[in-house]
């Protein structure tokens, strides 16, 4: 058994004065940093968002952000522009350890598809190459933290039970966004799909 931690989305955007700031998002950073000495492996992912992205309210005519719409692969959420490639909003929380970690996993640079898991596109079945790095690491357990809970972190869970990892979640090191009752939704699908919630 191999256990990895994987660190969700901790970037300057999803916290307070970000674009699309998840409350106290930043308060999680110090006991996340505290955890990853105790992992064999450190994993961060990156929100990394072509300008014009498909997923901001500002590439629709007429919408405006937290609209919904349907894309070819579903009902996507629009959001305000977020996480663009290069920028300071991009660049992880400035207190976020990234030294101990092994490999960071890029995602949300199609600009057609959205992805909020860390494994596959919105599409559900582009990858993005996480799966394969894990599998030849031997990893079979997985920890998740960081943002959103209700957002990345939940599609990421619910895709490693899927592909057969045992996942777990800490809530304590999480901060969600709980968008028309998108916390309960999420807590509930994680739940279902045999995602241990800490
Ligand atoms: C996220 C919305 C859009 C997240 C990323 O990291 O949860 N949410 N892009
Ligand atoms: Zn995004």
């Amino acid at each position: 058994m191999t256990q990895a931690l994987i660190v969700i989305d901790v970037q300057n955007d999803f916290c307070p004065n970000g674009a699309l700031a998840v409350a106290q998002g930043d308060e999680i950073v110090p006991g996340i940093n505290a955890r990853m000495a105790d992992f064999p492996a450190v994993i961060l992912t990156q929100d990394w968002h072509p300008a014009g992205h498909s997923s901001f309210a500002s590439s629709h005519h007429g919408k405006a952000a937290m609209d919904v719409i349907d894309m070819p692969y579903g009902l996507q959420v629009l959001w305000p522009d977020h996480c663009v490639q290069g920028s300071t909003g991009a660049a992880f929380h400035p207190s976020l350890r990234t030294d101990p970690a092994d490999i960071i996993i890029r995602k949300g640079y199609t600009p057609s598809i959205d992805s909020y898991s860390a494994f596959f596109e919105n599409d559900h079945s582009t990858p993005t190459g996480l799966h394969g790095y894990l599998q030849t690491r031997g990893v079979t357990h997985l920890t998740l933290v960081g943002l959103a809970t209700d957002f990345c972190v939940n599609f990421s869970a619910v895709d490693a039970a899927r592909l057969g990892y045992r996942v777990s979640v800490d809530l304590s090191l999480c901060r969600g966004i709980d968008l028309n009752g998108s916390m309960q939704t999420a807590l509930d699908g994680m739940a279902e799909a045999g995602v241990t919630l800490t």
